[in-house]
């Protein structure tokens, strides 16, 4: 690899800082979602707002060069009238400090999901105004960290909290409604090219980019009907994201699918060039599994996802468009996640000859039950589950993508959005029930060799 490759982990503001009411931090739509449902929540999480220390210090002793994180909008702004708190500002100004005392650079997300509460009372991600209100909150984070941060990205995963947020529903808002689906799409596409933009006219340094959820598409043949349940698939999945993002315009086959029997007239002309004049500079692909699908030509649509840790829970299946299948020669995890790591390899080629851009792999990990209350965790299929994906960007650089990092998901253990800390990410352990303390696990020392040996230590192979 590289010299200037960067080797880190990555988290959300929600999942890893805790202090959810502190130092005037407002409620996020997380924060009133989890509590009203009575629902395991992120209100301590890791404590990473009193522990970033120990936790970049770790990093930096782990060998590691990067830390992507989020900034929390609701402890930032204050209220719709855009007032900045300059409390939780010293927050991220001490973990950016921090970062650059280790020399750790930052690569930091806008948006992980936590939308201040005061803006979901209006509408949330359906009010058009919401746009406006991050196009400001974007303005007050560069003009606030620009001179310490140089890579930013305005969005994580548009398609994992829009979809189920506003179609699965098992995510705030809650909606199972396929024309809200469709609104809040366009409405956080639209609402990041406006942060693109305040970026490119603000003239701050450095690059700006987004990050999505990537499930490149497989079919189970070759006939042209597993062809078409493709093109929905990956339309569904990846590409109202990427090439929205990266080539200025939303798939027009699939807008003219739903405008077949939904509103479409959200969609205005002069956002829509805006939305092409403001492309970004590099994509951040996170990576847990690819989507291998058939038709689906007969039935209803089920959607649904596993937040028990019981396999076999989830189902995804859109009525005309296609299905998604298990291929019973891989393995899952316990969350029906099917570990390939070919995919990685596949979808990197892929997505680098499609939009040309510098790609990161913004996040790759395994969730898994653990008992971290051991002195030290063996995970050795978390060591295997690097290894392979490791490899597979090896691969891809070696046919020529032009891939500038890697961030395991988590540098410690967080909390799981809906699956709360029972599933565990970290290659550090943290034990919530035993004062937060930390301890690596074998995951830890053996990134730090790798990190140390440039990939040189990656157990090479191609796949098959
Ligand atoms: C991504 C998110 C992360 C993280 C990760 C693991 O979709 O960007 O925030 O949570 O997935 O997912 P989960 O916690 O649902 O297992």
């Amino acid at each position: 690899m590289d010299k200037d490759f960067l080797w880190g982990g990555a988290t959300a503001s929600y999942q890893c800082e805790g202090a959810w009411n502190v130092d005037d931090k407002v409620e996020s739509m997380w924060d009133h979602y989890l509590h009203e449902a009575n629902l395991e929540n992120g209100d301590i999480a890791s404590d990473h707002y009193h522990r970033y220390e120990e936790d970049i210090r770790m990093m930096k002793e782990g060998g590691q060069n990067s830390y992507r994180f989020s900034l929390a909008w609701p402890r930032i702004i204050k209220n719709k009238a855009g007032e900045r708190n300059e409390k939780g500002i010293e927050f991220y100004h001490k973990v950016l400090d921090a970062c650059h005392k280790y020399g750790i650079e930052p690569f930091v997300t806008l948006y992980h999901w936590d939308l201040p509460q005061y803006w979901e009372e209006t509408g949330g991600w359906l009010n058009h105004e919401v746009c406006a209100a991050f196009e400001h909150y974007a303005k007050v984070c560069y003009e606030s960290f620009g001179d310490k941060i140089t890579k930013w990205t305005t969005f994580n995963e548009p398609k994992w909290f829009v979809v189920n947020g506003y179609k699965i529903g098992n995510y705030p808002p809650g909606y199972q409604d396929t024309q809200k689906t469709m609104l809040a799409a366009y409405n956080v596409m639209y609402a990041s090219a406006l942060g693109v933009r305040a970026f490119r006219e603000g003239n701050y340094k450095g690059q700006i980019g987004i990050v999505h959820s990537y499930t490149p598409v497989n079919g189970v043949d070759d006939t042209i009907e597993t062809k078409i349940a493709m093109r929905y698939a990956d339309n569904y999945c990846n590409n109202w994201i990427l090439d929205t993002a990266a080539l200025g315009e939303f798939p027009i086959d699939l807008v003219a699918e739903l405008a077949k029997n939904h509103d479409i007239s959200f969609m205005q002309a002069d956002e829509l060039q805006i939305i092409k004049n403001n492309t970004v500079d590099f994509i951040g692909l996170n990576y847990y599994s690819r989507t291998l699908v058939k038709p689906y030509t007969e039935g209803e649509t089920q959607l649904t996802f596993n937040h028990s840790g019981k396999k076999g829970e989830s189902k995804v299946l859109i009525k005309n468009w296609f299905e998604q299948v298990k291929d019973p020669n891989n393995e899952t995890t316990e969350w029906d996640t099917e570990i390939y790591p070919k995919g990685l390899e596949d979808g990197l080629i892929e997505a680098y000859q499609r939009y040309q851009r510098p790609l990161y792999v913004t996040e790759n990990g395994i969730g898994v039950r653990e008992d971290v209350t051991v002195d030290r965790v063996n995970d050795d299929y978390r060591i295997s589950f690097m290894n392979d994906h490791i490899n597979a960007i090896m691969n891809a650089i070696d046919t020529g993508c032009d891939i500038r990092g890697y961030y395991a998901w988590a540098p410690f253990d967080l909390y799981s959005w809906k699956n709360g800390v029972e599933k565990r990410y970290g290659i550090v352990a943290v034990d919530f029930e035993n004062n937060q303390i930390r301890k690596p696990k074998a995951s830890y020392y053996w990134f730090k060799e790798i990190i140390e040996s440039q990939g040189a230590l990656i157990k090479r192979r191609p796949f098959n």
